[in-house]
């Protein structure tokens, strides 16, 4: 065992004092720059957790990479710190989230500079500080202005666990992705950023970008591109609108479907048209009330027919009766279809339920389709607003004779104020609506009372433009519109985070830098050049770690018992990167066994008196470990990576015992285990008289030459015919070929009785024996 804490705590303590992380802005001497991105962390009351771990020191090893490669490395951490725990927290305690926030960073800060992280401190950025969102506002108003954030009332999913309301992407299976609970649709009006304006951009984009696979079908899917008709069918005195993908079957509608809470229905309704009016008014009543789970999961279909009139196909002129269910959505299309049992399975369900009648009739051919041409979106505007307390307040005045007014600009940031209770208000409005001094306001338009907004931003806001701020930060202000440091910076080259954020952060990021680089703010459309992931780590025996199940790691006293460099190589040799891991605390053990062997086998090298002879097998193979160490770093293959230097650490032990490792192979070795476990390297490093620090030193490159293979794989055939497969060395001659081939069993059956007459051979390929 080597003595990991005076060592991990020695070099740590010198590396902050050299400041060798620091990103340093253009003109930074000419180095091209290199931007490494992790998504930062919600400091939560319970501290650094081992699965944050694995996404930091993955691009930890690549950031120590890039620098010993030459670039200017910009590695940023901060806080994405508005959100809900927190502000639960503070209603149980009655601790004001802005101080749990304060105490959580310091421990989230100690832990991750316990792990020896190369992040740019300097460029620490917390989305809570007014300096950070007054920004965060001022984007905000941007997309007011441009006509982008707008408020309505619609139905939003609404989760009456936590009383706010949820964009699209934050409800899982009919549930609230934060709490698990149940969630229906209310009519609220609501803040809501256009992003559906941005659909097209945000798919187009991503041809240019070098996303895994995966992150850009799910983005795809998300946003859901559909390519049909808009067709309408006159009804009663209106003309009803559907949507489909399938005009070709148009000959086959047998009748129409509008959602319940399509406004043609109320229409109707008034209009005295409907003759049963009191049973479609309580299948409405009853359809709204259930929540959207149960309008997923429900197998039987109902609906009711709106009788008193037809509709008319607009292709065949046939009458066809007009139904209410709630199988049709209202947010999709223009929330009302043209069925077709004959073609559909949803419809003939429907169809045969409620006994309407199916026609198989021949698809119509694209020139009689009636309609135009319609592109759908299943992707919505994203709700932007909570009525909650600890998030962005929206910086919006509201004035009875002037509507909604954007804050002026020079009045931002629009901070927070001071509350006593941060219980959410029966009125379901936001605890911010009970400070009577915050919420009056001398309207900027008339000069006469107005109040503020008090919705606040959901805790999706600030991080929709960190990787923005990390650039532009000088001491504590952002420089959002200093052009060169945008400029210079973006796009990210590798941005790492979960697969969870795919519909959800990486989406929204998106979308903010595409519309700032329309505005003139972000010089490039794409924010990320390269998008990877990891996998999830789970508990020991694959069980996801909570709390409540009490198998959460605190990563503190891993660092403690086995340090910093054991729990970082753990963290990368668990398993292939991209998939869920299982944690194992055998594991550990046997990484912090690997660190001390290397210990044990250089502590003994005294600084360059080792064997210097020369051994061709050891040049190898040191080479081939340099070439795969680089290799698997670039595609994410780190546990084969550190492999590899197990592989080479048990060779030089080996032949070091005798003298023949030449000193430099120590070196390069030290190098190569760097990135992973720093600490160590470092101070064996200085332990073999080297002053310098590797941060500083060049990535090892290894010699082609080398690594070229030396044998190769030789064909036998016997008569022509493919018998066997042997490896030999390169440039074998004739004769020992043909002896070889002879020996060879496959060929020795066919060889056996018989004569050899001639023998082909074609050099470091084939050997072909003519026998009769
Ligand atoms: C007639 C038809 C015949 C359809 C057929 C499909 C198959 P995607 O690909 O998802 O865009 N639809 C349209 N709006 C809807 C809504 N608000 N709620 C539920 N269903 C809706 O699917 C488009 C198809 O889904 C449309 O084409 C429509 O049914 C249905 F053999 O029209 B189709
Ligand atoms: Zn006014």
């Amino acid at each position: 065992m080597y003595n990991h804490r005076p060592v991990e705590k020695k070099w740590q303590k010198i590396w902050e004092k050299r400041k060798l992380w620091r990103a340093v802005n253009p003109p930074a001497g000419g180095k091209p720059k290199y931007y490494a991105l992790i998504e930062f962390p919600y400091p939560s009351g319970d501290g650094l957790h081992v699965g944050h771990i694995r996404s930091y020191v993955a691009l930890d090893v690549i950031a120590r990479k890039r620098r010993m490669e030459g670039w200017n490395v910009l590695y940023p951490i901060g806080w994405d710190a508005f959100g809900l725990p927190t502000e639960n927290y503070a209603i149980k305690s009655g601790i004001p989230p802005e101080v749990a926030t304060d105490r959580n960073t310091k421990t989230f800060r100690r832990q991750l500079k316990s792990l020896g992280f190369s992040f740019d401190w300097q460029r620490e950025i917390n989305t809570t500080d007014p300096n950070y969102y007054k920004w965060t506002q001022w984007i905000f108003l941007q997309f007011f202005k441009h006509g982008l954030a707008y408020k309505d009332s619609s139905y939003i999913n609404w989760c009456l666990a936590c009383r706010i309301g949820l964009a699209n992407e934050e409800v899982t299976g009919g549930r609230c992705e934060r709490c698990g609970g149940l969630v229906e649709k209310r009519l609220r009006k609501q803040w809501l950023l256009r992003i559906t304006a941005y659909a097209d951009k945000l798919l187009a984009g991503l041809d240019k970008v070098n996303f895994l696979e995966k992150i850009k079908t799910q983005q795809r899917n998300w946003i859901g591109w559909s390519e049909g008709r808009l067709i309408q069918f006159p009804a009663s005195s209106l003309q009803l609108p559907v949507f489909t993908t399938r005009p070709d079957t148009i000959d086959g509608v047998t009748y129409l479907v509008l959602a319940p809470e399509h406004p043609f229905v109320s229409k109707l309704l008034d209009d005295k048209k409907i003759k049963n009016k009191q049973e479609v008014k309580k299948y409405i009543q009853w359809a709204m009330a259930r929540t959207d789970i149960q309008r997923q999961e429900s197998k039987e279909k109902t609906g009711v027919e709106l009788r008193g009139f037809k509709a008319i196909n607009p292709y065949n002129q046939e009458k066809v009766p007009v139904w209410v269910s709630d199988y049709v959505v209202m947010s999709y299309g223009t929330g009302a279809i043209m069925a077709v049992p004959a073609y559909d399975e949803r419809d003939l369900e429907f169809a045969k339920k409620f006994r309407l009648p199916v026609k198989s009739r021949p698809l119509v051919p694209e020139k009689k389709w009636p309609g135009k041409k319609q592109v759908n979106y299943k992707l919505r505007d994203w709700v932007f607003s909570r009525q909650r307390y600890w998030g962005e307040p929206i910086p919006i005045i509201i004035c009875e004779s002037c509507g909604y007014l954007p804050v002026p600009e020079k009045d931002l940031p629009v901070k927070l104020p001071k509350v006593k209770n941060y219980q959410p208000r029966s009125d379901g409005r936001s605890p911010l609506a009970s400070v009577a001094s915050w919420v009056k306001v001398k309207c900027p338009g008339c000069a006469g009372p107005a109040q503020r907004e008090t919705d606040t931003m959901p805790n999706w806001a600030g991080s929709s433009w960190y990787f923005l701020a990390y650039a532009v930060k000088e001491s504590k202000s952002y420089q959002l519109q200093a052009k060169k440091l945008l400029k210079y910076w973006l796009p990210v080259d590798w941005y790492n985070g979960g697969m969870e954020h795919t519909t959800l952060h990486l989406l929204y990021s998106r979308f903010w830098n595409l519309f700032l680089h329309d505005i003139g703010i972000v010089p490039c459309a794409e924010p990320y050049q390269k998008r990877t992931a990891h996998g999830l780590v789970l508990g020991e025996g694959r069980i996801k770690m909570s709390k409540s199940r009490g198998n959460v790691i605190n990563p503190d006293e891993l660092v403690e018992e086995f340090g910093a460099d054991s729990l970082r190589l753990y963290e990368l040799f668990l398993g292939p990167f991209s998939e869920a891991v299982a944690w194992d605390r055998r594991g550990i053990v046997g990484m912090n066994r690997f660190l001390s062997r290397i210990c044990g086998l250089l502590s003994k090298q005294q600084s360059k008196k080792a064997g210097e002879l020369r051994d061709h097998q050891l040049a190898k193979l040191v080479h081939q470990t340099i070439r795969k160490v680089s290799d698997d770093i670039e595609a994410m293959h780190f546990n084969t990576a550190v492999s590899a230097l197990m592989i080479l650490l048990s060779e030089l032990e080996k032949k070091s015992a005798a003298s023949l490792v030449p000193h430099s192979y120590f070196l390069i070795f030290i190098k190569l285990l760097f990135p992973f476990a720093p600490h160590l390297a470092q101070e064996l490093w200085r332990g073999l008289g080297e002053k310098s620090l590797l941060d500083e030193q060049p990535w090892p490159a290894w010699d082609k030459r080398l690594i070229k293979e030396d044998t190769f794989t030789l064909v036998i055939q016997v008569n022509g015919k493919t018998r066997g497969r042997l490896k030999v060395k390169i440039g074998i001659a004739q004769k020992e070929a043909e002896k070889a081939a002879k020996e060879h069993p496959a060929a020795a059956g066919h060889l056996r009785g018989k004569e050899v007459k001639q023998v082909i051979f074609v050099p470091n390929r084939l050997i072909n024996l003519v026998v009769v």
